[in-house]
């Protein structure tokens, strides 16, 4: 058990800590909530995941310019620069974390009282304000043109991850891959099309911006009537292509089943959902995007999905070492229920792309 008092006490806080307390159940970080006595703000104190983020000073980094940024526009634009982007706690001596002696490091910001978040996307209107958050977030990082740094390698490079996945299937480390012949199968018959897409963004067809990464609904904050008052959870923010944030938003909003649902018959992907995802986001970043970006939107949550698929078999045949698994074919579960949306999204891409043209022609 880390001694967080002293963390805490290495950190820029106003005021006196009152108590620390445990939040939230993260798979990935470790969060505490600092108490403050009077009218000092409360912060969040998180101790980051090392093993996947390897170097946490440099997503400080980036998530301190990002947020500078947006604190800019939130400010000429005379909205609550407190509530409308997180707000970065330096440590007393100015660095943006800190290290304890275990070598972990912790990073701290200000809590943004009186907000409501939501595990799932379970009605029509909240998907359309989830599509505003990430859309606002990217239209208002439209004009960062900053290099950040790479936190996670290829995070969305289906390239790099094809690099892994001929690894993984060389190596068969947990001797599963005999058993999950036809699961591979389904992933080499869309290897080409994947790499195709990809070779896209380095080839300049379609540009890179800033991206958040992990666009899942919990990662955005609302207030109590209901209004997006801005996204969380930036570890993960990168250089990349927008697409791959709206691919991520509708593999997992759209998904009428859930994520390892081992009743494949619940899974298939929602087009309500996906419309109104579609109309929130481009609400805000119709003006931005490209045509380019416009054409290849709908294909962009094939593409993710495909990659989220890719990723829990690779990770069942190295014999889950990167996802917390539940049971010992977690993640072979997870990586059939992401291939059915797939199947799913393949077989309503035509419609996919209608809704995406009809509505960014009303926004543009
Ligand atoms: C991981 O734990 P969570 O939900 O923040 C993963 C995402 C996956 C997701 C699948 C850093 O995110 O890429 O889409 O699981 N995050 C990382 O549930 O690998
Ligand atoms: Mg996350």
């Amino acid at each position: 058990m880390p001694d967080i008092s002293h963390i805490a006490s290495r950190f820029a806080f106003e005021g006196t800590v009152d108590r620390i307390d445990p939040l939230g159940q993260g798979f990935i970080n470790d969060t505490y909530i600092v108490r403050t006595k009077g009218d000092a703000p409360d912060y969040i104190l998180q101790r980051k995941n090392g093993n996947i983020f390897q170097d946490v000073p440099a997503m400080m980094d980036n998530i301190s310019r990002v947020t500078a940024h947006i604190r800019r526009a939130v400010t000429v634009a005379e909205h609550d620069p407190l509530r409308e982007v997180l707000t970065v706690v330096p440590a007393v001596d100015g660095a943006l974390c800190v290290r304890d002696s275990a070598g972990d490091f912790w990073a701290a910001c200000v809590y943004i009282p009186d907000t409501v978040t939501y595990d799932r996307a379970d009605s029509i209107e909240l998907a359309r304000m989830g599509g505003v958050g990430i859309g606002r977030f990217q239209a208002l990082l439209a004009d960062f043109h900053e290099p950040l740094h790479e936190t996670i390698r290829g995070f969305h490079d289906i390239r790099h991850r094809f690099v892994q996945w001929d690894e993984a299937l060389k190596a068969d480390r947990a001797g599963r891959c005999a058993s999950v012949a036809a699961e591979i199968a389904g992933i080499e018959a869309r290897r080409a099309e994947m790499l195709a897409f990809r070779r896209l963004v380095d080839d300049g067809v379609i540009p890179v911006r800033v991206t958040h990464n992990d666009t899942k609904i919990s990662n955005i904050l609302f207030d109590r009537s209901g209004r997006v008052l801005c996204v969380i959870d930036l570890d993960t923010v990168m250089a990349a292509p927008a697409l791959n944030d709206f691919g991520d938003a509708i593999r997992s909003y759209a998904n009428t089943g859930d994520e390892d649902d081992r009743d494949l018959s619940r899974v298939s992907l929602s087009l309500p959902v996906f419309t109104a995802y579609t109309d929130g986001y481009l609400s805000q970043q119709a003006a931005h995007l490209t045509d380019a970006e416009l054409e290849w939107l709908a294909f962009s949550a094939r593409y993710i999905t495909f990659e989220q698929e890719l990723r829990f078999l690779m990770d069942y045949i190295d014999g889950d070492t990167y996802y917390k698994t539940a049971y010992a074919d977690h993640n072979l579960v997870r990586a059939r229920a992401q291939h059915r949306l797939l199947e799913s999204m393949e077989e309503h891409y035509d419609e996919m792309c209608r809704i995406v043209a009809e509505t960014a022609a009303r926004y543009r």
